[in-house]
């Protein structure tokens, strides 16, 4: 019997066979939990809806994150269908592809608040409408950063701020919620080759670099990330919160 057997969680942010939120999913699956998911617009329903079905799940709804109604729909639905929820995963990000090259002194007000609202405010967002749904059975939230948000990395530019502001948000709402016996943590992931890496210049180069200098000499994979993630949507780590795990192959603690 699997560890989350009888345990219900929803996903967001699968686009694809890709996606580190996919190879989440099947981690969650294997070990019993009953999925829900969620998509930005028709195109990439095509592409989530057989990856859904292929686990089970039932429940599969539209969810752009500056949407409020979406949200709203989301939550009330499982609301409906399940009556409560022990799991969310937030694997997600956008920032315009111009704001991701370049200078971050170029970052327009426009693009610098629309970063920050899908990846970083969405959380806050998506934490309200689950914690209702969470109480009374020590719910667990996870999201994904990445490591630029604590030192400079180039081109990520307002995505680090985003990343940070996430991080952040993350610890304030672990606060919020601990009180219920929610938790809150992050997965502060290494460089790996999904669609948000794609067209990001010098990505190879970053990859590379990882296989030289980290401590383990080679590059994290979805499934790396996908065992964190299980750890922290499970009672194993039932006295962690308000965290960021790095899964980097240790890249982050190389001085010189
Ligand atoms: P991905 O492209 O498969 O996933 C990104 C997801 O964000 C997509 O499913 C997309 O639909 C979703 N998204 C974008 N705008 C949205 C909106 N307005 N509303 C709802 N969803 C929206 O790429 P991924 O690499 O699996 O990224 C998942 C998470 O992992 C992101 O938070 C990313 O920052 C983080 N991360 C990625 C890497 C990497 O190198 N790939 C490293 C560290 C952290
Ligand atoms: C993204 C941009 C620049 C450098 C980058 C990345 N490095 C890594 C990433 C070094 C690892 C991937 N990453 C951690 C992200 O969070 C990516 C987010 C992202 C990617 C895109 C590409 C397509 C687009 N908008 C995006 N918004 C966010 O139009």
């Amino acid at each position: 019997m699997g560890m989350l057997e009888g345990k219900k969680g929803v996903i967001f942010g699968v686009a694809n066979e890709r996606s580190i939120a996919w190879t989440i999913a099947q981690a969650l699956h294997n070990e019993g939990m009953e999925l829900a998911f969620t998509y930005v617009g028709e195109a990439l329903e095509s592409r989530v809806r057989p990856l859904a079905e292929s686990l089970g799940s039932k429940i599969i709804l539209p969810c752009d994150v500056t949407n409020d109604g979406q949200i709203d729909a989301v939550f009330n639905t499982l609301k409906e269908k399940w009556g409560g929820l022990d799991s969310l995963v937030h694997s997600l990000a956008f920032a315009k592809k111009e704001e991701l090259k370049g200078e971050f002194l170029t970052t327009s007000r426009e693009g610098f608040a629309l970063a920050m609202d899908v990846s970083a405010y969405s959380l806050v967002a998506l934490a309200r409408g689950a914690a209702p749904l969470m109480e009374g059975r020590n719910g667990s939230i996870v999201a994904l950063t990445y490591h630029g948000s604590q030192k400079v990395v180039s081109n990520y530019n307002v995505m680090g701020v985003a990343k940070a502001a996430l991080e952040c948000s993350a610890m304030y709402l672990a606060a919020d919620l601990g009180p219920k016996g929610i938790r809150v943590n992050t997965i502060s992931a290494g460089p790996i080759k999904t669609l948000a890496a794609m067209g990001i210049s010098g990505f190879k180069t970053i990859l590379d670099m990882v296989e030289q200098k980290a401590p383990l000499r080679r590059n994290v994979t979805q499934e790396d990330v996908a065992k964190t993630a299980l750890y922290l949507l499970s009672g194993l780590s039932s006295g962690v919160t308000g965290e960021i795990i790095y899964v980097d192959s240790g890249y982050s603690i190389m001085g010189m």
